[in-house]
């Protein structure tokens, strides 16, 4: 299987739109209420061109090992198949192969997982290079398992007792160049990781800030509203896939503030995995700023969803600030501070009308100036202003005095280095 097969395959022109019903189980330990779910489960499908004509749900203690859903469930939703003339189902979690495959077959249409869900948006979405590359491999990694499935049927029929038929052959091929794609995409994403973190070597006199939150809650807009970035902004689920880096001057002091993908709840695994690089600048970030929608009535299971994949990409320890945007759209009689002080604070914006901005950026310089970063200085005896610079406003942790003047290693401030770039080793 080729990448252009899989992105083909999966997106179909865009007034091809199908009509979908969703599937959603109610079970102990799910992430946010069923009825949410659903509703962002309806969201997605709608960015994947499929208008939702029905949902059918059931509530069990575990999916049916079989169908997901139970057999009268099944009944049920062969019939709704039937009445709304739906193309496609589309199930609120990830299926194990078989479940999808029994399913298909009982209602007779394409069942679409969660995940599949997820990973079809990024494709049709990603737009550079990198984020092709990583959607690619997420693809195939999550193709991989189910290859299987396209070619029973064939060694079924052909194959005889002991022979392995055309179709066993077919799927070792398949597997073969699968994997043999996988290894060069991760190769290829490992190279383009390590020209990231040169660029960014270049950028570690400035302080940095990432943007991470949900989906949707507004990023790029803050972004937008900070900096000239011109980043798309749209009302839909996964609207940014790559990461977008800007200068941001805060009384005088650069700092660096990038925009990138936004999360979601039940993450698929293989994505969060593959998007490593475009997630580089999150692990790397002085400061996050996780932003947050306070009129979303799921606030709260976003934060967690959030939190988690932070933990999944290693950035959980990171300095972050909470910024919780949309306050004009709250509802009247709702107090801002008081939802937010629930979630331990932060900073009150919005980023369409600009309220709360100023606070934001304050708060910014603030934390970038209370930052110290280790860092090692030769400077000349013949320059006094700097050498005393130092000593003001950076805790010397070493010093050596040397011909050519003193060799320090100091914790300093992006904004005072920037002044002594020329001595930095
Ligand atoms: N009412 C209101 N709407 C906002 C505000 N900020 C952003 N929005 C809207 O929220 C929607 C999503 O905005 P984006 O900036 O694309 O959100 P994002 O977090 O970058 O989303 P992804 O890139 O999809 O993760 C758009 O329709 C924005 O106009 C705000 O402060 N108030
Ligand atoms: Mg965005």
């Amino acid at each position: 299987m080729t990448q252009d097969q899989s992105l083909d395959q999966m997106t179909p022109s865009p007034d091809d739109r199908e009509r979908a019903i969703l599937v959603g189980l109610d079970r102990p330990g799910l992430h946010g209420g069923l009825l949410e779910r659903l509703e962002e489960l309806s969201l997605l499908a709608e960015t994947a061109n499929c208008d939702t004509v029905a949902s059918v749900t059931q509530a069990r203690a575990k999916p049916d090992p079989k169908t997901y859903i139970g057999k009268g469930k099944v009944e049920e939703l062969v019939a709704a198949v039937e009445e709304y003339e739906a193309d496609v189902i589309i199930v609120d979690s990830e299926l194990p192969p078989s479940q999808s495959r029994n399913l298909a077959e009982a209602v007779q249409r394409k069942v679409v997982d969660r995940t599949q869900l997820i990973l079809d948006i990024f494709a049709r979405r990603a737009s550079t290079r990198l984020a092709r590359d990583q959607v690619e491999l997420a693809l195939l990694q999550y193709s991989l398992p189910r290859l299987k499935r396209l070619w029973t049927h064939l060694s079924r029929i052909e194959g005889g007792v002991g022979m392995r038929g055309p179709g066993e052959r077919q799927i070792e091929t398949d597997r073969r160049l699968a994997r043999e794609r996988i290894h060069r995409l991760q190769q290829r994403l490992i190279e383009s990781e390590k020209q990231k973190s040169v660029a960014s070597a270049g950028r570690q006199r400035h302080f940095t800030a990432s943007l991470v939150g949900y989906t949707n809650v507004g990023k790029s807009t803050l972004m937008n509203a900070l900096t000239d970035a011109g980043v798309f902004v749209e009302d839909r689920l996964f609207a940014t896939l790559d990461a977008t880096t800007r200068r941001l001057v805060l009384d005088g002091e650069e700092i660096l503030l990038s925009d990138t993908v936004g999360f979601i709840r039940d993450l698929p695994h293989a994505l969060v995995a593959s998007f490593h690089a475009t997630l580089s600048e999150v692990r790397e970030a002085d400061l996050l700023l996780h932003v947050v929608d306070i009129a979303s009535p799921e606030l709260e299971e976003q934060i967690e969803s959030v939190r988690t994949v932070l933990e999944e990409i290693g950035a959980q320890d990171q300095a972050t600030l909470t910024v919780f945007n949309k306050v004009d759209a709250l509802e009247d009689g709702l107090s801002a501070e008081g939802i937010a002080n629930r979630f331990g604070g932060g900073v009150l914006i919005s980023a369409i009308t600009g309220q709360g901005l100023d606070e934001l950026r304050q708060t910014m310089l603030d934390r970038s100036r209370a930052l110290h970063r280790p860092v090692e200085l030769l400077i000349p005896y013949s320059d006094g202003k700097s050498a005393s610079l130092v000593e003001q406003h950076g805790q010397v942790l070493e010093r050596e005095y040397l011909d050519t003047g003193t060799r320090m290693r100091v914790l300093l401030a992006p904004a005072d280095l920037s002044r002594l770039e020329n001595y930095v080793l």
